[in-house]
């Protein structure tokens, strides 16, 4: 069960990478928008082919399962997912400084979210996983509000059409983010309501559209506004 979800992960992310890549724009000012929402599938689909292999699988006392290739994925994959939306808020703003440190603010509080809730997933008393299951939902909440906040008041700034296309990815992203700590919550790694398949096909879902799904629409709302953009300038 679980193999044939980790063999189409790695079909889907492998084609996607590709499609992403091959249909995005190459020139300036969104070339780099393409090589960080090809790079996403790409990582993912590594790894899947491990999980599908069962590199990285630990299988702990209670029997649940933790997969350290997805949150080694989701360590490097959130970052980058982040970074488009931060240099979207920033766009040609040329404010180097305050750019890196808003990446840097946002990146650690997201490693640090997906690293706790790893960490949460090993631990196997229960008061020791929801102290850590908690600390990464503080990570995550520190995350939405950069993103709610100051970023998103930034991108404003850089006129409506801009604005509205930071709206959009945010409001789409966030909505998306929030399934993963409730898929957690439930599945096996939390209170067990749902089983292992289940839970490793509903993040399966999930990451198509937090990486695959999303690079399209936050591409052609990016598209959307520069045109926009140039066209009131
Ligand atoms: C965990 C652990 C429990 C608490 C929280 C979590 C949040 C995870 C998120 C993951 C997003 C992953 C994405 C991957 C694909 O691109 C780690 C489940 C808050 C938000 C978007």
């Amino acid at each position: 069960m679980d193999q044939t979800a980790f063999m189409i992960g790695f079909t889907v992310m492998s084609l996607a990478s590709l499609a992403i890549y091959t249909t995005g724009k190459k020139t300036p000012p969104s070339h780099h928008h393409t090589l960080l929402h090809s790079a996403v599938p790409f990582i993912a689909a590594t790894a899947y082919l491990a999980m599908a292999f069962g590199i990285g699988t630990l299988i702990k006392g209670d029997g649940s399962a933790t997969y350290f290739a997805r949150y080694a994925d989701w360590t490097v994959t959130t970052p980058i997912l982040l970074s488009s939306l931060v240099l979207l808020a920033f766009h040609e703003r040329g404010k180097t400084g305050e750019v890196g440190g808003y990446l840097t603010s946002i990146i650690v509080l997201d490693v640090l979210m997906i690293v706790t809730g790893l960490i949460s997933s090993l631990a196997a008393a229960p008061l020791v996983k929801w102290v850590w299951f908690l600390w990464s939902c503080v990570a995550f909440l520190g995350v939405l509000y950069l993103l709610w906040g100051p970023l998103r008041a930034m991108a404003v700034e850089r006129g409506t059409a801009l604005g509205a296309a930071y709206s959009k990815n945010v409001s789409f992203l966030t909505a998306i983010w929030f399934l993963y700590p409730i898929v957690f919550l439930v599945g096996p790694e939390g209170l067990k309501i749902i089983t292992d398949p289940t839970s490793v096909w509903a993040i399966l879902v999930m990451d198509i559209i937090a990486k695959v799904v999303y690079a399209f629409f936050a591409a052609s709302n990016l598209e959307k506004a520069l045109h926009e953009h140039a066209r009131q300038a």
